[in-house]
């Protein structure tokens, strides 16, 4: 989508009916409309998301909708979907929901249908999933596998750690998976230091197998494994890849019988549908991880085919606009009141910020006059209640905030689960209703407080309140229920960019990044002396000189 949205005429219209909210509070909002809650709460795919305590009327919902048909966000699915080449500055489509198509609907890319090839990646990872879960795969000494270990980074990382973690309770006992991804020395000693090689498989996961970071693991995970058995040829036992890039696979020295496929049609960040997802499914049985794969197709079938109006990707993408471009709020937090999904915020801060950060338009022309991605932030609740939950009720800054919580627990200890849903509940209530002057007075008298104490205090117990949030309850976090969540997040980013006018699928930010370290490496370790400014010149001086001491 070219152009600025701000052209467009629903536009003008939500900054003009912006004015006339002025003063707009979400009491009233529930006051006036008995039905505001039921009409607002939709269920999805096991999800049940309530967006009635947003800071919009019917009128802006309207709005919000004509600005989606304006920027032609059904359009922009239908290309998706179609495999059309929507990553235009790398050339690419975006195809992350033909992983999931269990429909198996062919999907054309350069004239080719690529779901056979989905089908048959799918079908040689059940295949050594099931050899090691059964034990038909040992290692190189003939003992089962007890330990696998993820080596990668970024969308090769995030995605299959933040699942494992979130799936835990579906996992086989006798497998433990384990993610490494900084380049920093510890995370692979710690991680490698209780393990025994013989029991180890690693999986190198890189869609390019030239990201430095995750070479280096793979290298020293390597040594590791050799020093332990000592014999090169249990590389071939121990190591698997997935890549595109199989001549680096194999000159890596693994089997390309056990390199799994990845398509440039595939972002990173969406990758964990592919066999990027082969730690999951290791770690949870391929049946389960096909049942994440089915939730996330349940909610693509929403996205694609649901009314802009009652569709919860959109509509949640759209409330997301109405407050980062018309209210001017900077950043967007996403709290689970579910432990186990603890990574879940920084999966999503890559997903959506890597998608949606970008200044230039997809045509080519600056963003100018509106903002593009928020900053996503979060970790989980109850815990965040205990830090930084005072700035979301008190601080001058407003943060729309969408709450997560399954109705029932993995682990039904007496008195916790209840505890955490009603901290949930509660919080929610207390952001949108707040609490006035005339109330904190009446708490601190009926408590007993002195006159001067009830004055003294009273303004510091004052909660603006109508601060908005998002409420997303599910029965239990099983794997449909989260391909669902996670996939509903995928598309509110993709409305987004839509919206905005930006490219969700390329980051040059993230190349600059890979860039940048090698020139900088090459001065640390050799006398090489680069142009640069005089802090970073001096900075890289101090380095060498303490390492030369
Ligand atoms: C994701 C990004 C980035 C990427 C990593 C790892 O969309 O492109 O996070 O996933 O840089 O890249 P490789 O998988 O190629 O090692």
């Amino acid at each position: 989508m070219s152009t600025a949205p701000t052209d467009t005429e629903a536009w003008r219209a939500l900054d003009a009916h912006f004015e006339t909210l002025r003063g707009l509070t979400l009491r009233a909002l529930f006051r006036d409309d008995p039905g505001r809650a039921a009409r607002m709460t939709f269920e999805v795919a096991g999800l049940r998301a309530d967006l009635s305590k947003h800071l919009a009327t019917e009128e802006t919902v309207r709005l919000l909708v004509a600005l989606a048909q304006e920027r032609d966000v059904t359009g922009g699915f239908d290309a998706m979907f179609r495999g059309d080449t929507l990553n235009t500055t790398e050339g690419r489509a975006v195809l992350h929901v033909a992983l999931r198509n269990r429909a198996a609907t062919p999907v054309i890319v350069g004239g080719r249908d690529v779901m056979p090839d989905v089908g048959a990646c799918l079908a040689k990872m059940r295949r050594l999933v099931d050899a090691v879960r059964s034990g038909a795969h040992v290692g190189h000494t003939g003992r089962p596998i007890t330990d696998v270990v993820n080596l990668g980074i970024g969308g090769s990382d995030l995605g299959p750690a933040m699942v494992c973690e979130a799936l835990a309770p579906y996992a086989s006992p006798s497998l433990r998976a384990h993610f490494v991804s900084n380049v920093d020395g510890a995370h692979l000693a710690r991680t490698l230091a209780p393990l025994d090689p013989a029991t180890t498989l690693f999986v190198v996961a890189s869609k390019t197998f030239t990201t430095v970071e995750t070479l280096t693991n793979a290298a020293s995970a390597r040594r590791w494994l050799l020093e332990g058995l000592g014999d090169p040829a249990a590389v071939g036992r121990h190591f698997a890849a997935v890549s595109t890039n199989h001549d680096a696979v194999r000159a890596f020295g693994i089997d390309l019988a056990n390199c799994f496929e990845m398509w440039d049609w595939v972002g990173g960040r969406y990758s964990l549908w592919s066999a990027i997802g082969l730690p999951i499914a290791l770690y949870v049985g391929m049946d389960r991880f096909e049942e994440l794969l089915e939730g996330a197709h349940a909610m693509d079938l929403h996205a694609r085919s649901a009314p802009l109006a009652q569709n919860l990707p959109v509509l949640s993408a759209l409330l997301g606009v109405w407050y980062a471009n018309f209210f001017g709020w900077e950043s967007y937090a996403v709290i689970p009141y579910d432990q186990s999904l603890a990574r879940l915020p920084a999966w999503l801060q890559q997903g959506d910020m890597e998608s949606n950060g970008k200044r230039t338009r997809a045509d080519g022309d600056v963003v100018e006059g509106y903002s593009t991605g928020p900053i996503v932030w979060g970790e989980p609740g109850t815990n965040a209640q205990h830090s930084f939950f005072q700035l979301l009720h008190q601080g001058t800054r407003r943060v729309p905030v969408d709450f997560l919580a399954p109705v029932r627990s993995h682990h039904p200890l007496p008195d916790h689960h209840d505890q955490l849903l009603a901290n949930l509940l509660a919080q929610a209530e207390a952001l949108m209703v707040g609490k006035t002057e005339a109330e904190a007075r009446a708490e601190l008298i009926a408590s007993g407080a002195s006159e001067a104490t009830v004055a003294r205090l009273a303004p510091h117990k004052v909660f603006e309140g109508n601060r908005p949030s998002t409420t997303i309850l599910f029965d239990l976090l099983d794997p449909r229920t989260l391909g669902a969540l996670l996939a509903f997040y995928e598309h509110r980013i993709f409305v987004q960019g839509r919206i905005w006018g930006v490219n969700s699928f390329d980051q040059w930010g993230v190349e600059l990044g890979k860039q940048l370290a090698s020139a900088v490496l090459r001065e640390l370790r050799t006398e090489a002396v680069g142009a640069h400014d005089a802090s970073t010149a001096a900075a890289i001086a101090h380095v060498r000189a303490r390492r030369g001491a």
